[in-house]
């Protein structure tokens, strides 16, 4: 006879995966109902337990959308960007994230936990243990350890909350690191220079104006050499001490002879 069902998980291998079970005996007697009880989760045995009403069982949701759009060869990057998941699916925050890369697709795929490890250490930018709200956009830069000879890297990622629940494993995004074949300047590129050199020659103009503007300002406020000469007489004072006495004498004199 079925008395009711419990939920059980193994906690081995698949943490994540639930088990609802009927028992033929109450799991809990109270009064007259099987009851399961609520007040937290104990060891049923050694594989299974049943988990308590709030513990969280939730694992964050599988990313999805994982793509590598760029890579930088002179420094030796690959950049990563997805959107981030919750703590429940798509609810909440996730706890940090388990990125790994290899150079073999099926070891990503098919042996996801034996790949490369990323950790912050080979972040650029980025933090597996800060991941950004669900529904953000994060962006990674993967300082690889080598540049390669047109070798593709294969990256997955997981999200983990902060009990430990494991999404799943994402889609597989791909980079290969290789160099940037030198095309020349772009039309834009030619384009900011022509501006810059007009910009450039704009500005000394306006400084050789500016310059000439307050030479003959300075030029046309002082006296002209013809102006020095105007004065065909001046009075100047000649104080003389004879016996004692200050003498003032003006004498009109002319200027040209009055050197001294
Ligand atoms: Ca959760
Ligand atoms: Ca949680």
């Amino acid at each position: 006879m079925v008395y009711g069902v419990k939920i059980v998980r193994k906690v081995e291998n698949i943490p994540n995966y639930y088990h609802v079970i009927p028992v033929t005996e109450d799991p809990v007697p109270f009064g007259e109902f099987g009851r399961v009880t609520s007040g937290g989760s104990f060891q049923v045995d050694s594989g299974v337990y049943i988990p308590g009403d709030d513990e969280d069982l939730i694992p964050p949701e599988r990313i999805t959308d994982m793509e590598s759009p760029v890579s930088n060869y002179e420094e030796q990057t690959i950049t990563l960007v997805w959107t981030s998941v919750g703590d429940d699916l798509d609810q909440g925050t996730a706890s940090y994230y388990e990125i790994r890369y290899s150079t073999s697709f099926d070891e990503v795929l098919d042996n996801f936990e034996e790949a490369n490890l990323l950790t912050n250490d080979d972040l650029i930018q980025g933090n597996i243990s800060s991941p950004l709200p669900s529904g953000s956009t994060e962006t990674y830069i993967v300082l690889m350890p080598t540049k390669g000879t047109g070798t593709t890297y294969y990256f997955a990622v997981r999200a983990i909350d902060d009990v430990g629940n494991q999404g799943e494993l994402s889609n597989i995004a791909q980079n290969t690191i290789v160099p940037i074949p030198d095309e020349g300047l772009a039309g834009w590129e030619i384009f900011l220079i022509v501006i810059g050199c007009l910009l450039g020659v704009a500005m000394i103009l306006i400084v050789v104006f500016l310059i000439y503007y307050y030479i003959d300002k300075e030029r046309k406020s002082k006296p002209t050499s013809d102006d020095d000469q105007q004065p065909e007489h001046k009075y100047v004072t000649k104080a003389s001490s004879d016996d004692g006495q200050r003498l003032e004498n003006k004498y009109a004199v002319n200027p040209s002879s009055d050197a001294e």
